[in-house]
């Protein structure tokens, strides 16, 4: 007997633009991530103005997903995952994201891609928006700032349902929908939105609106896929952190409590098909003028998730002193490190048992079934001479968290489907668009450069997540 379900959902994570490259081929467009160029820890990727000759796009080639994934996949079998989750790049569907007609040779290649995982015993699990919707959007429509960005997004949306129906039962519609919280950096409201801010503008009333509109698509997009199959599982994709107050004093327990509302009410919403009454009476008191119709709040409620897929990497801890009556959060300037936890090369807190006590906070909270979705860490590896890599410290961190969300489903009873390590192939980091910070059990053999063969091999942690599997999660 396992503390894990028999039919535990055990997978590897990536997307799309991550991983694909193939970027201009079999008709695709232009999306947001092949106008990012590379970047480093503490030094932001660039967003330019369309694809520019003399940058360094390191989503344009990835790892050639495209054109290896066959073999690639012959190496997921092996390691013996039971689903994959990956994205349907938007632009190869929808090269412009503005057209009537999909485009046939983006629908045939996720079919050929599915039909070649379902041949090993792998199913699929498919994001719709995961960083990379069509840059035209962004160009001739402001991004997700325009409300007829609903209906692409539904149109794209329902074009997959009914198309892969078949293949595909688990879906999530926006990966990591709440990461724009963080509005005061530009990165979070291009990747999630398309959102690219002009001077003078209200940033945060903005990034309210484009969130409203998504979680409206969202929702109408969840019920389109129903009434498309009713057997379709059709989820959120949250990014959570947990905020963690710095001590015991009761401003700092507040300020955590405020924070928490101020990034995980977009899953209020996404489960529950309203907004949370703690959210209206901010808007109001900031006067912020929303383009919310009566149509949008009913479609809200007749939309909600079936489930809570959901990221989880590190944690946070805030401070409350000073902040008066609201305790209102902003991201940029309110977190504190935390003196209990170590943390990344790239200063990502480690923290295991964050994982389980986020788990039990969306539990308690919403009570629907949960999948991790994320789960990982992105590390520097050396390759040994003998061409193998010795990455133990990635062992060690995966191991403590699959520990602690072991201790989530027996002493605390939660509701858990499976857990899709991210990056299980190395591929370009969404934060920083460097190849050079690893995720994987498979080695690529590409640097930040762009050169390399880009060669697949084995790292020690592949015999390890193999037995993991194996053991349905008993031997770590
Ligand atoms: P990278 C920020 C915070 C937490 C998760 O991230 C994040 C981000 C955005 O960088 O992104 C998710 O590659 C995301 C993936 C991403 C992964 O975490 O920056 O869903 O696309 O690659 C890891 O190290």
């Amino acid at each position: 007997m396992s503390i894990l379900n028999e039919n535990f959902l055990w997978g590897g994570a990536v997307a799309a633009h991550q991983l694909e490259g193939g970027w201009d081929q079999g008709g695709k467009g232009i999306s947001v991530a092949d106008v990012m160029t590379v970047g480093a820890h503490g030094q932001p990727r660039k967003i330019t103005d369309g694809v520019l000759m003399g940058e360094n796009y390191p989503n344009h080639e990835a790892i050639d997903f495209y054109h290896r994934y066959q073999a690639d996949i012959q190496l997921f079998a092996e390691l013996g995952i039971n689903c994959f989750r990956t994205s349907i790049a938007w632009t190869r569907i929808f090269p412009k994201g503005d057209e009537s007609e999909p485009n046939e040779e983006g629908l045939q290649f996720y079919d050929d891609l599915f039909d070649e995982c379902l041949k090993h015993g792998i199913q699929p699990v498919v994001t719709l928006s995961h960083f990379e919707m069509p840059y035209h959007l962004v160009t001739a429509y402001g991004g997700w700032r325009n409300r007829k960005m609903i209906d692409f997004f539904l149109h794209f949306a329902e074009v997959c349902f009914n198309r892969y129906q078949d293949k595909v039962t688990y879906w999530m519609t926006f990966n990591e929908i709440n990461n724009q919280a963080n509005y005061q950096e530009d990165f979070a409201p291009f990747t999630n939105s398309g959102v690219r801010y002009k001077a003078g503008e209200n940033r945060e009333e903005l990034m309210y609106q484009a969130a409203h509109y998504e979680l409206v698509a969202s929702a109408l997009a969840v019920k389109a896929g129903h009434q498309v199959n009713p057997k379709l599982k059709i989820g959120c994709m949250i990014a959570m952190v947990p905020i963690y107050p710095y001590s015991c004093d009761p401003e700092d327990m507040m300020a955590a409590v405020s924070a928490m509302q101020k990034r995980y009410w977009f899953t209020d919403v996404h489960v529950r098909g309203k907004y949370p009454p703690y959210l209206m009476k901010y808007l109001k008191r900031k006067n912020f003028k929303m383009d919310m119709t009566e149509a949008d709040i009913r479609a809200l409620t007749q939309g909600t998730v079936d489930y809570i897929g959901f990221s989880y990497y590190m944690s946070f801890a805030v401070k409350g002193g000073g902040k008066g009556p609201a305790f209102d959060y902003d991201e940029s300037r309110d977190l504190v490190s935390n003196p209990y936890v170590k943390a990344s090369d790239w200063g990502w807190q480690i923290d295991p048992l964050g994982l389980r006590y986020a788990m039990n906070w969306f539990a308690e909270r919403y009570e629907l079934p949960l999948f991790i979705v994320e789960n990982g860490f992105g590390a520097i590896d050396e390759k040994l001479p003998d061409g193998t890599v010795d990455d133990q410290y990635r062992i060690d961190f995966l191991k403590a968290h699959i520990e602690s969300m072991k201790e989530a489903v027996e002493y605390d009873g939660v509701d858990l489907m499976g857990y899709t390590p991210w990056g299980f192939i190395d591929l370009v980091s969404a934060g920083t668009g460097e190849m050079k910070k690893r995720y994987g059990f498979i080695y690529v053999d590409k640097n930040n450069a762009g050169q390399g063969t880009l060669a697949r091999s084995k790292k020690k942690s592949f015999d390890w997540y193999q037995q993991v599997i194996k053991s349905n999660g008993e031997k770590l």
